[in-house]
């Protein structure tokens, strides 16, 4: 699986104890194997790894992978990841956010996680609703879909992940399908090895509250646009063309990269004769005693 020589991380490593609680056939299990792979297959380790989880179903999948984790506020875990991912540079940070939490709550969070460029990986769990609380609809939901809480649909008009972070000048954005984890796979190593804030969208199966595109509909839609040898993935303009999610065709891969803007910690000129991490510059005192306070 893995393909660098000296690898020592191992897909066990990742292995947990705990007992899986998802549902049948939902998407959350390919993406988590894809991760897994992703992780071993770019040879970091759980101890160099922080994966951070928003309050979801995906969430629920904070126990159910090796490593250190973190169970964040809803619709608030781009902006606990990116000041980890901030501290220190060592980590590989990969968040974790659904389509409510992040395009709703959190959605504030997400737009200046991406004009701020910080150095991490998010991957957005998009099926559509939101899970954890029975089948709302979410801003991905499709327009006049019958929903819990919403039986008649909604009317608000549908956000599409992809181009609305395309409109936010980002460095990095994909998208993949939860029923491929091969390709998924490989979009997140991709995404691990950018350098600043890469988007991943995964099209996430929800075969208890998205009936209005199952996983059948997504197979027969996406294609990877990349092995396109006239796409090019440095052109903003190629992919804005396909972002779109039509009732015909659905473009995955990397399907935007700019090199050529840095990260938001090497823009800060304050930092540039720092050789020590911010973790290192803080001072350590036990959290107990500050507990005691308000005891
Ligand atoms: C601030 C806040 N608002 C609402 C909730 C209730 N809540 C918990 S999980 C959830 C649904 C999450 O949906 P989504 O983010 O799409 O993730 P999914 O469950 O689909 O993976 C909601 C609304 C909450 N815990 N906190």
């Amino acid at each position: 699986m893995s393909n660098c020589n000296n690898c020592t991380t191992k897909y066990s490593d990742y292995f947990s104890d705990e007992l899986y609680t998802w549902c049948t056939a939902c998407g959350n299990y390919g993406i988590h194997a894809a991760v897994k792979r992703a992780l071993v297959a770019e040879n970091v380790a759980p101890k160099d790894t922080l994966l951070c989880f928003d309050v979801g179903c995906h969430g629920n999948g904070s126990d159910k992978i090796g490593g250190y984790a973190v169970h964040g506020l809803h619709g608030r875990i781009i902006a606990f990841a990116s000041g980890a991912a901030m501290a220190n540079q060592n980590i590989e940070v990969i968040a974790f956010g659904g389509d409510g939490g992040t395009l709703s709550e959190g959605i504030g969070h997400l737009v200046h996680a991406v004009r701020s460029n910080y150095n991490m990986t998010f991957i957005l769990h998009n099926n559509r609703n939101y899970g954890l609380t029975t089948g709302q609809a979410s801003t991905t939901t499709p327009q006049d879909t019958p929903m819990h809480a919403s039986p008649d649909g909604v009317t608000a008009t549908v956000i599409n992940p992809v181009d609305f972070v395309l409109s936010l000048e980002p460095t990095f954005v994909a998208r993949s399908f939860s029923g491929y984890v091969p390709h998924m796979t490989e979009v997140i190593r991709a995404g691990m090895r950018h350098t600043g804030f890469s988007f991943i969208e995964i099209l996430q199966d929800c075969p208890t509250y998205n009936k209005a595109t199952p996983h059948e509909w997504y197979m027969e839609r996406v294609y990877d646009v990349t092995k396109d040898s006239h796409y090019d993935r440095f052109s903003l303009a190629d992919a804005r063309r396909v972002a779109s999610i039509s009732n015909d065709k659905i473009a995955t891969g990397v399907l935007f990269q700019n090199l050529n803007k840095k990260d938001f910690l090497s823009k800060q000129l304050n930092r540039k004769a720092y050789t020590t991490q911010l973790v290192d510059e803080v001072q350590k005192s036990s959290v107990d005693e500050f507990t005691q306070a308000f005891r």
